[in-house]
């Protein structure tokens, strides 16, 4: 018997995806306690049908004590389309960027690759550890940048959207993901809990940060057209990008 896993999809993906997603598990078994985060059974893996070809999703979820939910998600529509997506939310008891990616692509050509190490506090910018180790990363120039949407104001100045137009970019791409990761997860695993204060604050931009993803209207159409519009809504606020739970600060 054999149960559907990332690796039999992962194997199907573009080279890209597939890279991506063994550098971004690396990265988290090397530097994280991780321990198994559960999602609502019926959306570790979903099928559904978009113009008539089959879309699968699957869903790897974990959490650590600095991250209450890691996502990585791989999705492919029949031959046309193939997706990785991934973020990394915080526990707001911390002061943490959220780690996002996400590649598109399809017929063998990456369309969209974006990572970023987003500032979720509301002086609006990046912890200073961060500032100092990101800004010392070799610059890495790409032919094709692309641009931001309207609701991409919660990206850092470091984040990078781009179609990558050969293997040198793409290995490029893959290899600042994992700086990225390295710098995170080390920042991670040595950070301390915040005042109270800050963690309020922390929470209203997480949900500005999930709030403005929600927006990312290329996402909802593949997944309205697969599953319908409430599923679609449903799936992106809480599977995708969930807000923090608001539990107030306090006992032991
Ligand atoms: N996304 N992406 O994750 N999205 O999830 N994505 C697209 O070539 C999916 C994230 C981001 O130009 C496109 O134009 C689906 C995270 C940005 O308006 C498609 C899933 C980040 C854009 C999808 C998914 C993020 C974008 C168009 C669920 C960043 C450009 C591809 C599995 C941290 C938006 C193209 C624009 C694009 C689809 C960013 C089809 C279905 C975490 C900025």
């Amino acid at each position: 018997m054999t149960t559907p896993s990332i690796p039999s999809l992962r194997e199907q993906q573009h080279p890209l995806i597939r890279k991506l997603a063994n550098t971004i598990e690396a990265a988290w078994q090397k530097h994280l306690d991780l321990s198994l985060y559960g999602l609502p059974e019926e959306l570790g893996y979903v099928e559904g049908k978009l113009e008539g070809e089959k879309l699968i999703i699957e869903n790897r979820c974990y959490q650590t004590p600095q991250f209450r939910k890691i996502h990585l998600e791989l999705a492919r529509v029949g031959n046309m389309l193939d997706i990785l997506h991934c973020v990394m939310f915080p526990r707001p008891e911390y002061d943490l960027p959220m780690f996002g990616c996400d590649l598109v692509g399809g017929r063998g050509q990456i369309s969209a690759a974006i990572a970023d190490l987003s500032p979720v506090s509301l002086r609006r910018s990046l912890p200073k550890s961060y500032l100092s180790q990101l800004s010392a990363l070799e610059p890495v120039n790409f032919a094709q940048t692309r641009e931001l949407p309207q609701w991409g104001d919660i990206f850092s100045d470091y984040c990078i959207f781009v179609r990558p137009t050969n293997l040198e970019e793409e290995t490029a791409f893959c290899d600042r993901v994992a700086s990225f990761l390295d710098i995170h997860c080390q920042n991670a695993i040595n950070s301390q809990p915040v005042t109270p204060e800050e963690m309020a604050e922390i929470i209203a931009a997480q949900k500005n940060y999930c709030t403005k993803q929600q927006q990312n209207d290329k996402t909802r159409r593949v997944l309205e057209k697969a599953f319908g519009s409430a599923w679609a809504e449903h799936y992106m606020t809480t599977v995708l990008f969930d807000l923090p739970e608001e539990t107030p600060v306090g006992g032991c």
